[in-house]
């Protein structure tokens, strides 16, 4: 782009000092605010808005060829769209965390570089020529597979959302963090294609007495957990794919495992071995992490199903209402570790009244779900919030509910009801109502 405009001379009809970037800024930031004004009229401002009346320059010049890009990245004008990571949250950056930029994003799909990151030893990197998945343990025939064996099972395509047990965890005793990015922003949704675990325990004949299953994963943290023979048999995929392409290195490439509705800690990634056991192992990761101390002094484990749970991600801290009062987009995501959404209730008043809003694109089993409700905001403020409803008829909690029956001192499961403080200029804020 930027060699073809030099060779070219682009007339100074445009302002003699903005380039084009700031031209579409300034233009932008006009229309906006005119646009407000005049009710969404857009034809009345045509004559003044030189958007519009004047040629520009991606309409007079060449623009790349094909190949300019031989792996697509987003426009430049999308750079702020990125995971993030809160630098105080980890004492390294190899065990540690980064965030979905879900108040960006639309529909269903977290798109495969922005699905938030989570690693206990850092991402490990497998040439998938050298990977291998063994089954071992109470099986009539221990196995180990290479890729190319697992691509020659029937494959499945599923759409799962993953939500980490900790997402809202800093949130557990009171709002925290300024965005949906950081308060909501440990889950990711995509499309897995894989092998049904089922097809590989069958191939190699579990015993009778295998009631368990331990995937772990080949990262320097070696990942492991249990997981119940029922769930194993059920809904779980070996996956190799992403939305269509291989597994990120950062999500497990080239193997994980998908455990659908259930805590993402189980979902082992760079999955390298699975053995059948007669009962549970009590690793590190399901005994001193992902258990929730309860008030009486005992400790909740075991708690593996993610319930439902929803957040308006727009209106959030990081996007304010920036175009002024009259018709606004209220949007957000449902999800429910027990099947579908079948509901989610919109407040404007921090919960006193509520409004159904309209579920749309695909609804499917432990999925994300979009929600919208189109309303006439009349500048004043707005205490917003959502709230889930899934097939079991399971009701998303208030944050108040949660802590009388857990305590103070849970981190995991926190799917209370978020609420955001809309101002009259449009900003945002994280807040909790009583
Ligand atoms: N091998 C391995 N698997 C792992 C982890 C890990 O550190 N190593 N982290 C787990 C945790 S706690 C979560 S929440 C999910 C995160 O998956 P993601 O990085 O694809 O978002 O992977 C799980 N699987
Ligand atoms: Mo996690």
């Amino acid at each position: 782009m930027s060699d073809k405009k030099a060779s070219g001379q682009p007339p100074k009809d445009s302002g003699p000092d903005m380039n084009r970037r700031t031209l579409l800024k300034a233009g932008l930031a006009t229309g906006g605010a005119a646009a407000s004004a005049a009710a969404l009229s857009g034809a009345a401002m045509a004559d003044s808005d030189r958007l519009i009346t004047e040629i520009q320059d991606w309409n007079r010049y060449l623009g790349d060829g094909v190949q300019a890009n031989p792996y697509g990245m987003p426009s430049e004008f999308e750079a702020h769209v990125v995971r993030r990571d809160v630098e105080w949250l980890t004492a390294s950056t190899e065990s540690s965390i980064n965030f979905t930029p879900l108040h960006e994003l639309d529909g269903i799909l977290t798109p495969n570089g922005l699905c938030f990151e989570r690693h206990h030893g850092g991402v490990a990197e497998i040439s998938p020529a050298d990977h291998r998945l063994m089954i071992n343990g109470l099986v009539d025939t221990p196995l180990v597979f290479t890729m190319e064996d697992l691509k020659r099972f029937p494959r499945e395509n599923r759409i799962y959302f993953l939500e980490c047990a900790a997402n809202s965890g800093m949130e557990w005793r009171g709002a925290q963090l300024n965005g949906c990015q950081y308060t909501h922003g440990m889950i990711h949704c995509v499309m897995y294609t894989g092998v049904p675990l089922k097809y590989l325990l069958e191939e190699a004949g579990v015993k009778t007495t295998g009631k368990w299953v331990m995937p772990e994963g080949a990262d320097s943290s070696a990942m492991t957990r249990s997981i119940p023979m029922e769930k194993a048999l059920d809904d779980c995929l070996v996956a190799f794919k992403m939305n269509g392409e291989a597994l990120r290195p950062e999500q497990g490439y080239p193997l994980r495992l998908v455990v659908p509705g259930w805590e993402g800690n189980m979902w082992v990634k760079w999955l390298r071995r699975l053995e059948v056991g007669d009962q549970p192992w009590h690793q590190r990761e399901e005994t001193s992490k992902y258990t929730d101390l309860l008030a009486s002094g005992k400790a909740r484990r075991f708690t593996w199903v993610m319930d439902a749970k929803s957040v308006v991600t727009n209106p959030s801290p990081q996007a304010p209402i920036t175009h002024g009062k009259g018709p606004l987009v209220i949007s957000g995501v449902a999800w429910s570790g027990n099947g579908k959404i079948t509901r989610v209730d919109v407040s404007i008043d921090g919960g006193r009244n509520w409004k159904t809003a309209r579920l749309d694109g695909p609804s499917l089993p432990k999925a994300m779900h979009r929600f919208y409700l189109d309303i006439d905001w009349d500048g004043s403020e707005l205490l917003l919030q959502s709230r889930a409803m899934d097939e079991e008829g399971f009701f998303q909690p208030t944050k108040d509910e949660l802590r009388i029956a857990r305590g103070e001192n849970s981190i995991y499961h926190n799917n209370g009801i978020q609420t955001w403080h809309v101002k009259g200029d449009g900003t945002v804020e994280n807040v909790e109502v009583a």
